[in-house]
């Protein structure tokens, strides 16, 4: 599953891109929320990719957590038995969903746990870690110490798990934060660390208002505690605090000559609000205490809502792995790809799975759109020009007399049909360079769905071009126009040169039908169409420049090919998990 393709021209004007997800606790199987953080991890990596740059896109497993070795003990299982079961069930989940990640660490492998190791040890002699008392309302459920106000603000509970909170005392190693805070602080507030969304950045600087406090990062051995995590350097009466150790993984896996340059370059950490403070503030400044720069982006999503009710253990109502491998089924694993990216929580509000809505969606931005609009020119091309790209055209229409807009509205004018708006013109290739843009835009500020609609509203325009100019009508009058050939072949370009550009800008969140499109249409030369991970022959530029080297060629065949998307019927009852034991 490891992938990394390498563009053969990288452009070195632009600086490499680090794109991370947490890395999951192995307590248990792979659920909705951990698809779709990885999921739009992957979509913004395979688009960064697309528009050229290099690209280190990184997930993987949290092992060494007391909730770990305290539900291998209840299965009967060694807790490492354990983090393999489910680290394994996690490799196959994201597998499954076509994720482009260039590695997979688990922290229990040799060379996380060496670097971690060295990173306390430095810490700890530049004394910036040192040993002292702690006592603090406990969070047993989420393993952290809480402040007492954000203690306070939630009765005393957890405020992920609701669980109570314990009054505990310790004597701990501590990391040194209070003396970060003003650092933190101009750091964050100029953008210098971007904490995304904006609802989240004044969430953390608010909190940051209230004072920090030191930051345990070990945990004693007690009697009767399993032989799990990594022992204190120095001291092998406490183990490292399994979330200090679990934060280092993003430096661990590239701290190495043939990755070093992605810590230079662009860091962009994905997670969801819970475990905001920990990539904001507490991991910021280990790095900075490392003497190593900070994140460039910490983004953190909202949560996942199962058909209106919070997702839970008790109430048992996740969303797991085996269900959205039904939906796939049924509606093909791209469908899935789609919605989730598109419908999920990436701002700052929680969303909702419900099957109605998938279906709703399914409709109107897959099988009524971009399936709709490729079949229906593929068709035309088939049928008009015995499945042959006929002629190019700039994608410009004007209303004067002899162009290819005035013959199209000359044939609807003998078949007596109305011509609506008689003065309308379409801009094509410069709509689609301008959604090319937009898209580029919303790529930096991690607006994913922005980013895809630019692909549909070139799907929209073209659909809107059909109808207004309608190919099919003219189609019927060619022996009667005498422009009527080239005007159908302008137009039949034109619309397909724009599904094609639309199709690159889709294909981050659904490479395999995109590749199913390229394979039909014969576009061989923007990526290998028999693998959908391969790496792009050339930045998005220069791919999706209208009539250029990568465009459609007269005389490139275009096959039917099966409609990428079927209409999906709105009465028929949503897939079912098949419970996997
Ligand atoms: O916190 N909706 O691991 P974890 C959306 N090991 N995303 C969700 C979600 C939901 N309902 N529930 C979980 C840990 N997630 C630590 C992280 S990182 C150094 C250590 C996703 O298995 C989301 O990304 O509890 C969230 O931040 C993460 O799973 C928590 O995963």
């Amino acid at each position: 599953m490891i992938y990394n393709p390498r563009m053969p021209n990288e452009n070195p004007n632009q600086t490499p891109y680090y794109v991370t997800t947490p890395i999951y606790y192995v307590n248990d199987r792979p659920h909705i929320g951990h698809c779709y953080t990885t999921l739009i991890a992957d979509v913004a990596a395979r688009a960064q990719r697309l528009v050229g740059r290099d690209v280190f896109f990184l997930t993987g497993t949290d092992e060494h957590a007391e909730k770990v070795s305290k539900t291998a003990s209840e299965n009967g299982k060694t807790p490492m038995e354990w983090a393999t079961i489910n680290a394994e069930r996690f490799k196959d989940a994201f597998a499954f969903m076509n994720f482009s990640n260039d590695d997979f660490v688990r922290t229990t492998e040799e060379r996380h746990k060496a670097k971690a190791i060295e990173y306390i040890t430095q810490l700890k002699d530049q004394g910036i870690i040192t040993l002292g008392d702690y006592e603090g309302w406990y969070d047993p459920s989420q393993e952290e110490y809480l402040t007492e106000m954000v203690a306070k603000e939630n009765d005393y509970k957890s405020p992920v798990t609701g669980k109570e909170l314990e009054k505990r005392v310790e004597q701990n190693w501590f990391f040194d934060l209070p003396r970060y805070e003003p650092w933190l602080k101009e750091q964050i507030e100029s953008g210098a660390i971007r904490v995304m969304p904006e609802a989240r950045k004044n969430e953390v600087l608010g909190r940051l208002k209230q004072g920090l406090r030191p930051v345990p990062v070990s945990r004693q051995i007690k009697e009767g505690d399993a032989d799990w995590g990594i022992k204190m350097p120095g001291d092998d009466s406490h183990r490292i605090y399994v979330w200090i150790e679990a934060l280092c993984n993003y430096l661990t896996t590239v701290d190495n000559d043939e990755r070093a340059q992605y810590w230079d370059g662009e860091v962009v950490h994905l997670m969801a609000k819970d475990i905001l403070w920990f990539h904001a503030i507490i991991w910021p400044a280990m790095l900075h205490a490392l003497g190593k720069k900070p994140p460039q982006t910490v983004y953190a999503h909202a949560y996942w809502i199962s058909e209106g009710t919070k997702m839970s253990k008790s109430l048992g109502n996740f969303i797991e792995i085996d269900l959205l491998q039904a939906y796939a089924e049924k509606y093909s694993l791209d469908a899935m790809r789609w919605f989730l990216t598109t419908q999920g929580p990436l701002g700052a509000n929680d969303s909702d799975f419900a099957h109605s809505r998938f279906v709703e969606v399914y409709n109107a931005d897959l099988a009524n759109s971009i399936g709709n609009s490729t079949s229906r020119v593929g068709n035309m091309v088939h049928k008009y020009f015995a499945g042959q790209i006929k002629g190019t055209c700039n994608g410009e229409f004007g209303f004067e007399n002899g162009t290819s807009l005035q013959t199209a509205r000359q044939a609807l004018a003998n078949a007596g049909k109305p011509v609506d708006d008689p003065d309308r013109t379409y801009k094509i290739a410069e709509f689609a360079d301008q959604a090319m843009a937009a898209a580029s835009d919303a790529l930096d500020s991690m607006d994913l769905e922005v980013m895809l609609d630019s692909g549909r509203s070139i799907v929209r325009h073209v659909d809107d071009f059909i109808s207004y100019a309608a190919p099919f009508t003219l189609a019927k009058q060619l022996d009667a126009l005498e422009d009527g050939e080239h005007a159908l072949s302008s137009i039949l370009y034109s619309c397909a040169e724009a599904l094609r550009i639309a199709s690159l800008l889709l294909s981050p969140a659904m490479p395999e039908k995109m590749a199913q499109l390229w394979r039909n249409w014969n576009c061989n030369h923007l990526v290998d169409p028999d693998d959908c991970n391969s790496g792009f022959v050339a930045p998005l530029v220069e791919l999706a420049k209208w009539n250029g080297k990568h465009g459609l060629k007269p005389g490139q065949s275009i096959i039917k090919g099966e409609a990428l998307f079927m209409r999906a019927d709105s009465k028929e009852p949503a897939p079912e998990a098949e419970r996997i034991s």
